[in-house]
């Protein structure tokens, strides 16, 4: 453990994060203050103002917080070093770290990681942008052997010394750009997860992405040519099968990616163990979550995709002939991008909900529509236009708000929907 005996430490936000990393540098022996810019437990309510009166050996900052901010710099200044709460609970871990970035699918890998590493042995905790703070799972009373580290971009703008064992890089697309002045500018901070590895750390990397060329790089991708790759349903190994994404209850093409990617990482893996590991992971809930096989129709309930770009994505990783259910409430978004995907992809459009009539009259030209009131009618009319080998995907592509009190009722009311299928047909 880091010996922080005598130091002082001003920890920057009292989230989740800030809390976790206050106990840490207490528990390594520092005297810790907590700062928020909003009334929160345990901490002194602070201003940039106050920032400039705090001079303290180390200064650790919540993800949240803006590093290049007035809160953050006017605590820097005149302070001893600038740590993330990444950075202060690594230096406090001896195990091993599998670090995992990219703009989607995060969640889902460190899952899979996690679950993959334990079946080969070794004791592993999903942590990180995760939700669970490092500086929490470094303070257990066991710590694990390996951590399945998520990592945002603004996790690892903070890093200074921070090396993982090994690195995911699943893809990368514009997204914060509240918190960046370009595209650029977040890809830089995504990229310095490697800026301490060395030759021999494994990098797997989306084939295309494009990295510097730093540590040992292993690539996948469902599309192109890559170590690991899939070949209809097979995901293989050069040639070699490895194993079927039938097998699993993970849908899509990003998913296929995920468990490549997954799989690629955790060393001593055979392809039975992650075979047999996989087939019980249930994957996060209302993100194209396989709800059913009913006659050999996929009922996929993907409730999260409250915007286009996550309808677009899921419609995007779909490899069999879907119907989509969509529609929900008014947000003013324009869909026509969405055309010539929709002409690739879907059989049949169902919508419903207060844009219902809106998305019927932009696609019902590309593709055959139907328009009903609520998504129980909507699963209805999906499942009695379905054939077997048929996926119906329940991509909304806006919020909830018109119908139901958020993604998650409506998740839920699309997955009591369809088990009543096999009832009505
Ligand atoms: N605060 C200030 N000054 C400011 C801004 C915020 O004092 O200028 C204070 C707030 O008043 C609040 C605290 O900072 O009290 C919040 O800190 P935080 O935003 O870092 O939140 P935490 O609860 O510590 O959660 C953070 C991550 N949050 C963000 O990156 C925004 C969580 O990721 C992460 O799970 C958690 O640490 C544990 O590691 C969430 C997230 O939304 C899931 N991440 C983004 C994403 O996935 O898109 C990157």
């Amino acid at each position: 453990m880091l010996d922080l005996t005598g130091k002082t430490v001003a920890v920057l936000g009292a989230g989740r994060s800030g809390q976790a990393a206050a106990r840490l540098a207490s528990h390594c022996g520092a005297s810790a203050t907590i700062y928020d810019s909003r009334e929160a437990p345990g901490a002194v309510v602070a201003t940039p103002e106050t920032g400039r009166d705090v001079n303290v050996d180390f200064v650790v900052v919540s993800p949240g917080i803006e590093t290049l901010g007035d809160f953050v710099q006017s605590f820097a200044k005149g302070s001893g070093a600038l740590w993330g709460e990444v950075e202060l609970a690594w230096r406090c871990f001896d195990g091993q770290t599998i670090g995992i970035t990219g703009t989607n699918g995060k969640t889902t890998t460190t899952e899979l990681i996690r679950d993959l590493v334990e079946a080969t042995g070794k004791s592993c905790v999903a942590c990180g942008n995760y939700g669970v703070p490092l500086s929490e799972v470094v303070l257990y009373n066991e710590v694990p052997d390996v951590i399945s580290l998520e990592l945002s971009s603004f996790q690892l703008e903070t890093i200074v010394d921070f090396k993982p064992d090994a690195v995911v890089w699943l893809n990368f697309s514009p997204d914060h750009m509240d918190r960046y002045t370009s595209v650029e500018e977040y890809r830089a901070a995504k990229l310095r997860i490697l800026e301490n590895i060395t030759n021999d750390t494994p990098v797997v990397v989306r084939a295309g992405e494009e990295l510097p060329s730093k540590g040992r790089q292993v690539t996948f991708s469902s599309e192109a040519s890559a170590d690991w790759s899939l070949a209809g349903d097979e995901i293989l190994v050069g040639d070699r099968p490895f194993l079927p994404m039938s097998g699993t209850r993970l849908r899509g093409l990003h998913n296929a990616e995920n468990v490549m990617a997954a799989c690629a990482v955790v060393a001593g893996l055979t392809s039975q163990v992650a075979l047999e590991t996989l087939s019980k992971y249930s994957p996060p809930e209302h993100r194209c979550e396989l709800v059913s096989i009913i006659d050999g129709v996929e009922y996929l309930n993907d409730s999260k995709a409250t915007n286009l770009h996550a309808l677009e994505s899921a419609l995007r990783s779909q490899s069999r002939p879907t119907i989509l259910i969509a529609g929900g409430k008014q947000k003013g978004l324009d869909y026509r991008p969405l055309v010539s995907l929709l002409q690739q992809k879907a059989k049949q459009m169902v919508c419903f909900g207060e844009i219902g009539q809106d998305l019927d009259a932009t696609f019902s030209g590309v593709v055959p529509c139907k328009t009903v009131e609520t998504l129980e009618e909507a699963v209805a009319v999906a499942a009695a236009s379905s054939r077997r080998g048929d996926t119906v995907l329940f991509s909304p592509g806006t919020s909830s708000f018109d119908q139901f009190n958020g993604y998650e009722a409506r998740g839920d009311a699309f997955k009591a929907a369809v088990p009543r299928l096999t009832k009505t047909l």
